[in-house]
């Protein structure tokens, strides 16, 4: 296996126009979820991605599990809770150009979580093991599951992947900080958007304190990358050896801005995957955050590799 990801997935309640969400009428039914999203991303560009966590016994569970598996993303070791639902997430596109989500996560299956819900041996199959600062903020035995496979994962020589994902709805900054900056100090890879930045710094921001907390990576094993995420204005990462590569955006209309910071951690991770260098991961990344942000839904229009030229192809471009 290429990669593993934990965390939880949510059926998804979103708005098919913008406006007021009881103005909206119908919603379109699917899946999201941080880590899900970027297995979803690597799944579609070729790489064996296993996702798990727990979802409930009714339809929604199913549905998550189905469309994971239709993307052909592993779900062997996904449980089925009996004794809660599968989360959900309503989206509002309030505006065409703000997006407001609701969660009706607390109690979920997903929260529910336990470290004996992954194993040893998964964990150990994985080249790299994908989690967010999302999950830790599900609940106490959420929490403990994202420390046992940072564990086992350095225990094995498993490179870690991390990804901060503030969600302020879900704690608040103080709490978070302090666990973020400790799950950071043992990650390789480390996404942060610009402002999320100083939750895992002690408080620092800007591209100094991304240098100094690269410069702090693991001793052994793949030395640590920081990758500060700019939005419309592209990425930069900040290497252990000190060097320091920044990628603009691609420009394109953008659509649905949820989930680009998955996609484009799924394209960096692609991008060291395939052996390339960090300004080819971040270059990568960026590409399939564009086409996250160009399409509706978290996940529904990154590309396969076949399709990663198409964006700068010029606009009204028709292909026959
Ligand atoms: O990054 C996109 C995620 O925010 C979305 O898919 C849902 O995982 C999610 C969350 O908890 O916000």
């Amino acid at each position: 296996m290429d990669v593993l990801t934990v965390g939880e997935t949510l059926a998804v309640g979103a708005a098919s126009r913008p406006g007021p969400l009881r103005m909206t009428g119908t919603l379109e039914l699917s899946i999201a979820g941080a880590e899900s999203n970027v297995a979803i991303g690597l799944s579609r560009l070729g790489f064996r991605v296993a996702w798990t966590g727990r979802v409930g016994a009714d339809e929604l569970g199913a549905l998550v599990v189905s469309r994971l598996r239709a993307e052909g993303v592993d779900t062997a070791a996904v449980r089925t809770d009996d004794a809660a639902p599968t989360a959900l997430m309503i989206k509002e596109r309030r505006t065409a150009e703000v997006t407001r989500v609701q969660y009706y996560r607390t109690g979920s299956a997903g929260s529910r979580l336990q470290p004996s819900d992954v194993s040893e041996d998964l964990i150990a199959a994985a080249r790299v093991v994908h989690l967010t600062g999302i999950t830790p903020a599900l609940s106490a035995s959420a929490r403990e599951t994202v420390w046992h496979v940072v564990r086992v994962a350095d225990a094995k020589g498993v490179p870690v992947s991390f990804d901060v994902n503030y969600r302020s709805r879900l704690w608040d900054a103080g709490s978070a900080a302090a666990e973020l900056s400790a799950l950071a100090a043992h990650a390789a890879f480390v996404f942060a958007g610009e402002d999320e930045l100083p939750l895992v710094t002690g408080g620092a921001s800007g591209p100094d304190a991304a240098r100094e907390l690269a410069r702090k990576g693991p001793a052994d094993g793949e030395p640590r990358q920081v990758v500060i995420k700019y939005g419309s204005r592209g990425a930069a990462v900040f290497t252990a050896d000190g060097a320091a590569h920044s990628q603009p955006a691609v420009s394109v209309v953008a659509v649905d801005p949820v989930g680009a910071g998955d996609a484009f951690a799924a394209g960096y991770l692609a991008g060291f995957l395939n052996g390339q260098a960090p300004q080819a991961r971040l270059s990568l990344g960026c590409r399939l955050g564009a086409f996250a942000v160009s399409c509706a839904g978290d996940w529904e229009g990154l590309p396969t590799p076949d399709e990663l030229g198409l964006l700068g192809a010029g606009d009204g471009t028709t292909q026959r």
